[in-house]
């Protein structure tokens, strides 16, 4: 994954999802360092904040405990020293485990992982590791196979739009101004759905793509929902 947003020093040093209006159960402090962000080394840079779930064995609609973490470039989910296993204070048992990320689509184990005081790994990239729902991830091919999360959710309610009420594509052209399709802004912005620092409603790289492409590529009233309960 691309580490733009830390390269151009765009990361906030807290994490951006109490804003967007996500509560985190109990709470979350969300607090990383500029030291972390720092740190540029290829694959433990850190390319974004996401959220980690878990959720109710009994009830996988439950989030019983969720807080904020950090994403590296290898795909390695740690706490806000970069590094660290992301702990919970949570009792030994049986959880669903979701992930979720302010402009892609969440996804959730398709059944309760078992969690202890020693570090578990649940790695989403992997096919085998099976997901809750349908089509929850992307496959990617190529010289870099992996399963991935959709992008181009950039109103993070869950369903990729790209045209209609509640689409996606609009907020990217209000957010670089609403009028010149060709105006670019550049920051840390949700609507920034490939994540290159830079918000473009047209031409090379724009954000608009991505949304159409990942709802199938042709029909603009196709949707995608993400794949939690
Ligand atoms: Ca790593
Ligand atoms: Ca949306
Ligand atoms: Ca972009």
């Amino acid at each position: 994954m691309r580490e733009s947003l830390r390269a151009s020093g765009l990361l906030p040093l807290s994490q951006p999802y109490s804003a967007l209006g996500y509560t985190f159960t109990p709470g979350d402090t969300g607090l990383t360092s500029a030291s972390v962000l720092a740190n540029a080394h290829a694959a433990d840079a850190i390319v974004d904040w996401v959220i980690v779930e878990l959720r109710s064995a009994a009830n996988p609609a439950a989030v019983v405990c969720s807080r904020s973490a950090l994403l590296q470039r290898d795909g390695d989910v740690v706490g806000m020293d970069g590094q660290a296993p992301l702990y919970f204070k949570m009792a030994d048992g049986s959880y669903y485990v979701a992930i979720r990320h302010r402009n892609h689509l969440g996804v959730m184990t398709a059944v309760p992982v078992a969690l202890t005081a020693l570090p578990s790994i649940v790695d989403f990239t992997s096919s085998s590791t099976t997901t809750f729902g349908t089509d929850a991830r992307k496959s990617i091919s190529g010289a870099f196979p992996t399963e991935a999360l959709w992008s181009g959710d950039v109103s993070f309610d869950g369903t990729l739009r790209y045209t209609g009420e509640g689409n996606d594509r609009d907020p990217i052209l209000l957010e670089i101004g609403g009028s010149v399709p060709t105006n670019s802004i550049t920051g840390y912005h949700g609507m920034d759905a490939d994540m290159n620092g830079v918000v473009r409603y047209t031409g090379q790289d724009n954000d608009r793509d991505p949304i159409l492409l990942n709802i199938g590529g042709s029909v603009p009233t196709n949707t995608r929902n993400e794949q939690l309960p």
